[in-house]
C-alpha cells in the first residue's frame, strides 16, 4: 500500500491517489497510518529529488496537489463531528511562504480537537494576522514557515501583535519543519510543536482545555 500512494504521489496523479485513499479506508487503514506512514515520506522523497536536481518546481507541485487530493477525502474523518467550543484559532502560512499542506493539516488537527480555526491561507502578512486577531477575537494565533527564509517573520508578526496591543489577548504557537522548540523561544512564541497531531495537543495544554 506504501509503494502505492508513493507511486501516485511521485507521479502526481490526483485521481489515482484519491481512488487510492477510499481503497485503503476501506480496507481499514487509520487516516494516521495514511497521513504519516504514507503521503508524508512520499512527500520527504519528493523533496530529496528536488534538491538533488531530479525534480524542478513542476513536479514539487504537482506531488503537492496530489497529496491535497487525498487529504481532501481524509478531512471529514480528521475533523470528525465535535461541536467547535475549545476556542477560536486563527491560523496561517507566514508572509513570502507558499506551503499550504502542513498548515492545513494542522487546521484540520485543530478542528478535529473541537477548535473553531480560521485558516488565513498562505503567504499572511503581519497586518493580516493583526487586523484578524482585531476583529476575529481569538484566543490563539498558529503560525506555520517552511522555508529558512520565512521563519523570521514569525517574529516580525509577533512584534507586530506587541505594537499593536494585542499580543497578550492571544496565545502563540508556531511550528514549520525548520523550526525547533529553542527558536520559537527565542522570538517570544508561548509554544511549538513538531507535527500536526502535537500542534493539537499543544493548543489545548496552552489553552488549558480538558
Ligand atoms: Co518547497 N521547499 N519550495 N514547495 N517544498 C521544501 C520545504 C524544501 C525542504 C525542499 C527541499 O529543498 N528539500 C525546501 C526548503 C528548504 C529550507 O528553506 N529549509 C523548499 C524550497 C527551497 C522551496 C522553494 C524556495 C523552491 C524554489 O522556488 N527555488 C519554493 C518557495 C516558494 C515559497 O514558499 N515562496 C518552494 C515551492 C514549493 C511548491 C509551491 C512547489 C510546493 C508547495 C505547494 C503547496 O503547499 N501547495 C513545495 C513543496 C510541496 C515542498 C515539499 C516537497 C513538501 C512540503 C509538504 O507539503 N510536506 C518540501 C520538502 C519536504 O517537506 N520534505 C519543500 C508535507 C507536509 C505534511 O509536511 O509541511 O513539513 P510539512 O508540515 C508538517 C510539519 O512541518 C508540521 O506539521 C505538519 C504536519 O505534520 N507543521 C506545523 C507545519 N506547520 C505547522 C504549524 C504548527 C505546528 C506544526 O503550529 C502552528
Amino acid at each position: 500500500m506504501k509503494d502505492r500512494f508513493r507511486e501516485r504521489i511521485i507521479s502526481g496523479d490526483r485521481t489515482g491517489i484519491e481512488t487510492l485513499t477510499r481503497e485503503a479506508l476501506g480496507q481499514g487503514v487509520q487516516v494516521e497510518t495514511i497521513v504519516h506512514q504514507y503521503l508524508m515520506p512520499a512527500m520527504e522523497e519528493v523533496g530529496r529529488r528536488y534538491e538533488e536536481g531530479e525534480f524542478f518546481i513542476p513536479e514539487m507541485l504537482m506531488a503537492a496537489r496530489t497529496m491535497q487530493a487525498s487529504m481532501l477525502v481524509l478531512k471529514p474523518l480528521i475533523v470528525g463531528s465535535n461541536v467547535r467550543t475549545a476556542g477560536r484559532i486563527v491560523i496561517g502560512t507566514v508572509e513570502g511562504d507558499l506551503h499550504d499542506i502542513g498548515k492545513s493539516l494542522v487546521a484540520m488537527m485543530l478542528e478535529g480537537a473541537g477548535f473553531e480555526v480560521h485558516d488565513l491561507g498562505v503567504d499572511v502578512k503581519p497586518e493580516r494576522f493583526v487586523e484578524t486577531v482585531r476583529n476575529v477575537k481569538p484566543c490563539m494565533v498558529a503560525m506555520s514557515a517552511l522555508l529558512t527564509t520565512t521563519i523570521p517573520v514569525m517574529q516580525t508578526t509577533i512584534e507586530a501583535l506587541k505594537r499593536a496591543g494585542l499580543r497578550d489577548s492571544v496565545v502563540v504557537m508556531v511550528g514549520g519543519a525548520p523550526l525547533t522548540p529553542q527558536y520559537a523561544a527565542s522570538i517570544g512564541a508561548d509554544g511549538y510543536a513538531e507535527d500536526a497531531a502535537a500542534a493539537a495537543r499543544k493548543a489545548k495544554e496552552l489553552l488549558d482545555v480538558a
